[in-house]
């Protein structure tokens, strides 16, 4: 599909990039993930709120990445408050570690207006601009009253709350009028947008279902809600895993790892992801059966994050202790039955390890979508290996060929890494894969990206011209 991303700019929290040790580096997670080869074909204007200076020095690159210079006090208020200190535990369902701030959501409404300004000044007259995530929700409204010539879209990457969650937000109304400022708004999957229509029906918004999706109207314009689910650089993991040293390198971590069977998860370090319940859950299967003691290996890939907020300080210190312990209890001298990387990988080493593992265990509490899910089938060069997701994460819905698990189950939880862990391989888990292989093909993120900009200037096309100020 043809889209105009040469005058695109995209809004969002992260920059493509981070400064380490090592010098700049791709930042992890997984919009960056979605939107960087989107971003290296067009030349458009990539706006980051959150974003090292230093960092978004990019000259070599094909397109311009603009930091926002933001007071520390408020950028912290913003990110580690009202962003993860509220609206992704409230989004995840974690009630308990929300706490809502007045100083925390006058600095998210203050950055949402940084941001729409840097958007309103580098928008060219009837551009489209493409704004991300639940730290930026706001902009699409503010940047509507700045400049109505252009054309808006808006992606939300995390579960849309239920609306009994939503109901604690002391700005939820602000929130869904900041949204409803796009003409596009896009969720991950059809139970989210329906989410949503629970929340206009809360706040007495009025709108009118259209098929699976819902028209707000606005004035001259209206706003659609539409399911968008987003995929992963499907030609790039599959190309990877083709790749005769990816294939000799996962060779190597298998023999490295006793040659036994080999699990593998990849997250940030987020409660939201499960790394806790899983490893318990790993632990419960050691202590049952001595031929998982003996020959199953679980690598956990932990990419440190938000470590600004206290809840993710003491999610690290929990997952190193349940590993240190179920190492205290079943290691030996040649056996180590949990690996803990708390580092970034880059995509070749992860490919590897996506090569060397048996199966992917994908059981978060809560995901918008999960990408590392889609980016495991990807990579495999044959259908073979198991893929086990939970029924809580937004890829559920698409990857329904995957062996599903209630993540809160913990005997269930248990029972099902033991049979993607050690039942013999059957025709049947060769034709599931099979399956996800060809869904994850159809669901590349440039079909997702391609599709919503197109989609966008459709629902555009619909309302009345405005003129450039
Ligand atoms: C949010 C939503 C939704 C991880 N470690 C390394 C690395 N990664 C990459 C993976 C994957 C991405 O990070 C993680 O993506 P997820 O989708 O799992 O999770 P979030 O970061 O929470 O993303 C999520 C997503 O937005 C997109 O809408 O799916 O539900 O929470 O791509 O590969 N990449 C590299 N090294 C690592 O060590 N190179």
């Amino acid at each position: 599909m043809k889209t105009r991303s040469p005058r695109l700019v995209i809004v969002s929290a992260r920059a493509p990039f981070v400064r380490t040790g090592s010098g700049i580096v791709r930042a992890p997670g997984g919009l960056i993930s979605a939107l960087l080869p989107l971003m290296r074909r067009s030349r458009g204007t990539w706006i980051a709120t959150g974003a090292d200076r230093e960092a978004c020095d990019t000259s070599e690159l094909p397109f311009r990445v603009r930091a926002l210079a933001l007071p520390s006090e408020i950028r912290s208020a913003w990110y580690a408050g009202a962003s993860n200190g509220a609206l992704w535990p409230l989004s995840h369902g974690f009630g308990e570690v929300c706490r809502f701030r007045a100083e925390q959501a006058r600095a998210y409404f203050e950055v949402c207006r940084a941001a729409a300004d840097a958007a309103a000044e580098y928008a060219l007259p009837g551009g489209v601009v493409w704004v991300h995530d639940y730290q930026l929700a706001l902009v699409p409204a503010l940047l509507r009253a700045r400049r109505p010539d252009l054309t808006i879209g808006f992606f939300w990457h995390i579960p849309w709350p239920a609306s009994d969650s939503l109901r604690v937000l002391p700005w939820a109304s602000e929130l869904i009028e900041g949204v409803l400022g796009a003409d596009l708004v896009g969720l991950h999957v059809p139970r989210y947008v329906r989410a949503f229509r629970d929340a206009l029906d809360e706040l007495g918004i009025a709108y009118v279902n259209d098929g699976e999706s819902i028209v707000v109207p606005r004035g001259a314009r209206h706003t659609r809600i539409e399911a968008w689910p987003i995929g992963v650089d499907v030609d790039g993991w599959a190309s990877l895993g083709r790749d005769e040293t990816v294939a000799a390198e996962a060779a190597r971590i298998t023999a490295d790892l006793g040659g036994g069977r080999v699990l593998l998860s990849v997250d940030r370090m987020d409660y939201a992801k499960g790394i806790v319940e899983r490893l318990e859950a790993f632990e419960r299967l050691l202590e049952q059966n001595a031929e998982a003691r003996e020959r199953v290996t679980l690598v956990q890939i932990g990419v440190p994050s938000r470590e600004t907020v206290p809840a993710y300080r003491e999610l690290r210190q929990r997952i190193e202790a349940t590993v240190g312990r179920i190492q205290g209890r079943f290691g030996g001298p040649r056996r180590k039955p949990v690996h803990l990387f708390a580092r970034t990988f880059d995509s070749t080493e992860l490919a590897a390890y996506y090569l060397a593992a048996d199966a992917a265990i994908v059981t978060p509490k809560r995901d918008g979508m999960n990408l590392v899910a889609f980016e495991y089938v990807a990579t495999r060069p044959r259908p073979n290996g198991r893929l086990l997701l939970s029924t809580t994460a937004g890829a559920a819905d698409v990857l329904t060929e995957a062996h599903l698990v209630n993540p809160y189950d913990e005997e269930g939880l248990t029972s099902a890494i033991e049979d993607v862990a050690l039942a013999p391989e059957t025709a049947s888990d060769i034709a599931r894969m099979a399956a996800l292989q060809a869904r994850v093909s159809q669901l590349s993120v440039e079909t997702w990206a391609s599709g919503f900009l197109a989609r966008l200037e459709q629902v555009t096309e619909e309302r009345v011209p405005v003129r450039a100020q």
